[in-house]
């Protein structure tokens, strides 16, 4: 039986690839291992707390806040706040950045991004959600507090990134840009043991996962390519929380598919907490992860924290493809009816 590897254990045997490591990240990211068990807890027992339903309060893009949403919220910014290796967050939940002060002096040199609980509609149907983060170094004065520009970075600037996925067990995955490893919470030692090293995302795979029901609303070139999937038998997977479908599909291959419609023009997925972490671990595993317009997401210029993007993420040999589709389907013109 292979010895067991703690995440804290891996963290801190990879921080010696880091030549200048002083620790803050290898603090932070066992930081946030430690929310995650116990946003886990909580999760896992959601129907026994009442602490299931709406909260009756609506986040910053104007989505219903679940009870478990706020609580997430809650306990990572306070495991972020006692950590003392960051000097701010930025949450989906919330409308603006949250400064963190020092700890005894210390000036710490990151910043945190996170969606506390993705796919927090299906908390009350006991289908699987996440936590999904992202960590930046600081571009503001060390000795100040930080400001908007250090949320507001590409993702390619993005040191490390990952998910916590709370679904049939408890699954940890994250990059610090050598490779993607995944741990699972061993709730009998309250550890996440490493499971999954080096995740590498197939190449193809016979998933895609779009919500079907808007496929009219979309644009012609992406009903083309979602007509393509159909005519190759893959299986449509969909599951309404962002982290969970691409877990499948970092594991077994496939595509994502969030396009542009009617009523979100920009597309419904925010770039800060969702499709940059989410694109930055991708391409971490060897695949892609490109808006329906064809620009890589993670040079995506970010204006604003709650910046709205489309997405294509996946695969490569499938990305690449629909790449093809829109290229060759986008410029075709569109019938007027002769005005
Ligand atoms: P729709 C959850 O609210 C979320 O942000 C993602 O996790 C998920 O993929 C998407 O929205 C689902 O959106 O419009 O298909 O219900």
């Amino acid at each position: 039986m292979n010895r067991i590897i703690t995440l804290d254990e891996f963290i801190i045997k990879r921080q010696k690839d880091f030549p200048y490591a002083s620790g803050e990240l290898t603090g932070l990211l066992r930081d946030i291992g430690v929310a995650a068990k116990i946003v886990n807890r909580e999760v896992n027992k959601a129907g026994l707390l009442n602490i299931l339903g709406v909260a009756g309060s609506e986040n910053a893009s104007g989505e219903e806040v679940q009870k478990l949403d706020l609580y997430a919220n809650e306990k990572l910014i306070d495991c972020l706040k006692n950590s003392g290796e960051c000097c701010g967050v930025a949450s989906e939940e919330l409308e603006d950045f949250v400064p963190i002060q020092s700890v005894s002096g210390k000036t710490s040199k990151y910043v945190v991004v996170f969606d506390p609980l993705d796919g927090s509609s299906n908390i009350d149907v006991n289908v699987s959600v996440g936590t999904i983060f992202g960590i930046y170094r600081r571009q503001s004065e060390a000795e100040g507090p930080c400001q908007m520009d250090d949320f507001l970075q590409k993702g390619t600037e993005l040191v490390a990134a990952g998910y916590v996925l709370y679904g049939t067990s408890t699954l940890l995955v994250y990059s610090t840009g050598r490779g993607v490893n995944g741990f699972t919470l061993d709730p009998t030692i309250g550890e996440f043991c490493l499971s999954h090293t080096d995740i590498q995302i197939p190449d193809r795979g016979n998933y895609y996962a779009v919500n079907q029901g808007y496929y009219l609303k979309f644009d012609v070139e992406m009903r083309r390519y979602i007509d393509y999937c159909s005519d190759m038998n893959l299986r449509l997977r969909y599951i309404g929380s962002m982290v969970s479908d691409i877990h499948r599909i970092l594991f077994q291959g496939g595509i994502f598919l969030y396009p542009n419609t009617r009523k979100y023009p920009q597309g419904k997925l925010r770039l800060v907490y969702e499709c940059n972490p989410l694109s930055f671990i991708v391409e971490q595993a060897g695949g892609k992860g490109i808006t329906c317009q064809l620009e890589r997401i993670l040079e995506l210029p970010v204006n604003h924290l709650h910046q709205r993007a489309t997405i294509a993420i996946g695969s490569p040999g499938m990305v690449d493809e629909m790449k093809a589709f829109v290229e060759r389907y986008s410029a075709a013109p569109t019938f007027n009816n002769g005005q």
